[in-house]
């Protein structure tokens, strides 16, 4: 039998099947030897227990991705969420989006709180709309488009990201009829240190959803080489292999397929800048490397 793990606490772990039925299992001793953790997302084959008794994870499935921050398995679909106010941190989506696509995972873009505004949904429509990258406008407050994300997220195990304040959490409560802890102070004890709080997967009307935002997500991807960035631009992908130079980064060399589409108008000005940006981080780090 086969189930997806919703929960995991202290080595007890939550299925749930495509029933909807939930069982209460453990990890076999064979996992510990192996090394192997099993993580909420992941799909196992399963042994339920008799009558009150926990049952047995028998094996894990193979994992498409997996994230450290929180440790899940499994994510097919990200939302990468901005809004209206606090003023979109672009470079931040482009950087969530690199992770998206290394990760294989396919990325949404949510702008949320457009009950106060359309500027960062004209502003989306400007820099993504070549990218191919579906973008979906809601309100968490008022229900526009919810209808729309439940559609664009059904039958995917997915997750959020973004910046601080711009809804995610009240996005959640809204998408799985639940009530989250949201605003500034949630997760934090007294001290501002981060509860350890466990990641949980939602699973509602065919809406699978973690808890918890995908905080791994946020930072320029280590390991990438220099010339591998343009690749994951899936609107430079026509210009591609049309440069004169090869390999050619696309920044400041002469007759560049890249900055002739960009003087031609064809790509969007700041996505190339931020890329530009994100060229010169990823070098530094590529030099660095071995320090
Ligand atoms: N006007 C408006 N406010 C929203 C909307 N969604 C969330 N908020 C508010 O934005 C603030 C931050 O929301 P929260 O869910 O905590 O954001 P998070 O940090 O991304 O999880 C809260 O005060 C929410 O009530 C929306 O669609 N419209
Ligand atoms: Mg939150
Ligand atoms: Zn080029």
């Amino acid at each position: 039998m086969i189930a997806r793990i919703v929960e995991g606490r202290g080595g007890i772990f939550t299925v749930q099947n495509e029933n909807g039925e939930k069982y209460i299992l453990r990890a076999g001793n064979k996992f510990r030897y192996q090394g192997i953790t099993p993580l909420v997302g992941d799909r196992v084959h399963y042994t339920p227990g008799e009558s009150e008794q926990h049952g047995w994870i028998d094996e894990i499935l193979p994992r498409k991705n997996t994230l450290t921050r929180p440790p899940v398995a499994n994510i097919e679909k990200l939302g990468i969420v901005v809004a209206e106010y606090p003023q979109p941190d672009w470079l931040l989506v482009d950087k969530i989006l690199l992770n998206a696509f290394l990760q294989e995972i396919s990325p949404v873009l949510i702008i949320n709180k457009i009950d106060l505004g359309r500027t960062a949904l004209e502003s989306a429509k400007n820099m993504y709309s070549k990218t191919g990258i579906p973008i979906l406008y809601v309100s968490a407050i008022t229900g526009e488009g919810i209808d729309e994300l439940k559609k664009e997220l059904k039958s995917f195990v997915s997750c959020f990201a973004g910046q601080s304040g711009v809804g995610k959490s009240t996005l959640l409560s809204k998408l799985l009829g639940i009530e989250l802890e949201t605003g500034e102070l949630s997760r934090k004890t007294m001290r501002g240190k981060q509860t350890t709080r466990h990641t949980q997967l939602f699973i509602r009307d065919e809406v699978m959803l973690f808890d918890t935002p995908g905080f791994s997500l946020l930072n320029v991807p280590e390991g990438i080489e220099p010339h591998e960035l343009a690749l994951l631009y899936p609107e430079f992908n026509k210009y591609l292999g049309q440069c004169k130079f090869s390999p050619c980064y696309h920044d400041t060399e002469p007759e560049c397929a890249v900055s002739m589409a960009l003087e031609r108008d064809e790509l969007n000005l700041d996505r190339v800048e931020r890329y530009r940006l994100l060229l010169a981080e990823v070098r530094h780090m590529w030099q660095n490397r071995y320090n």
